[in-house]
């Protein structure tokens, strides 16, 4: 049995036509169905429904030997573990968007920077935000947050947030404006290790097949 972990959502819609070039349908609607399991076309393989930030987990522990993960969850899960066990063979090019800085319209971020004032950024992508001001030479007080991170700089919580942003569209909608890009973000596939040797033709052709079908 190969056991494929996927979040519910856009992962889930953008790696089923990956899953079409290996052959395989997912033959449940997660959205219908309250089912964590799901069957496939093929006998041998199931996709199993989980949180995105537990993707890396359920692969690297063997609770699922592959699996597909945003950058954004792979930089933040690699912090939290000595060795992950994880395989990362492709970027399959899906459920892309970028991190980025946004601020509320009338703070001046670059004056603040270029002050050298400490910079309030709520975030839940931590790792990736020290790092960026790290490299900047900014000062921030980091403050973690697991869910609507534009709130922050409206309440006055923080003056700044780091965020996944792809249309824009939830920015706009809160009044916030994007004052820096830190990185692109894409879905890469992630592989148990020692999957890849104990199933390692199965595992093999399905990568092989997902790399085919890669988006450009
Ligand atoms: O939603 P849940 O709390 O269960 O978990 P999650 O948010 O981690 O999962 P999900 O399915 O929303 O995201 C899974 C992966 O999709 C992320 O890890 C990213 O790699 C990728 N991805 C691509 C995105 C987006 N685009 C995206 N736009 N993840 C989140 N967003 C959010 C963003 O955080 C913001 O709230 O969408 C909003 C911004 O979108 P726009 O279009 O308004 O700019
Ligand atoms: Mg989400």
């Amino acid at each position: 049995m190969i056991t494929l972990a996927l979040s519910k959502g856009r992962i889930f819609e953008e790696t089923l036509p990956l899953l079409a070039a290996a052959g395989i349908q997912v033959t449940e609607d997660p959205e219908k169905s309250r089912k964590l399991i799901l069957p496939t076309t093929r006998d041998d393989v199931r996709v199993v429904l989980v949180r995105a930030t537990d993707v890396p987990t359920y692969v690297a522990h063997g609770g699922a030997d592959l699996g597909v993960a945003g950058k954004d969850v792979l930089i933040e899960h690699a912090a939290g573990e000595a060795d992950t066990g994880l395989y990362q063979p492709l970027d399959l090019n899906i459920a892309k968007c970028r991190m980025s800085v946004a601020v509320r319209a009338d703070f001046d971020y670059e004056a603040a920077v270029r002050q050298g004032s400490r910079i309030r950024v709520a975030t839940k992508y931590t790792t990736i935000a020290r790092e960026h001001f790290a490299n900047k030479g900014v000062h921030v007080d980091l403050i973690k947050l697991y869910g609507s991170m534009e709130l922050a700089p409206l309440t006055g919580l923080a003056d700044a947030i780091v965020d996944l942003v792809s249309t824009g569209s939830t920015l706009k909608a809160n009044k916030l404006v994007e004052v820096e890009q830190i990185m692109n973000i894409s879905s890469r596939l992630v592989v148990n290790q020692a999957s890849l040797k104990l199933k390692r033709e199965p595992l093999r052709a399905m990568i092989q097949a997902f790399e085919s079908a890669i988006p450009r």
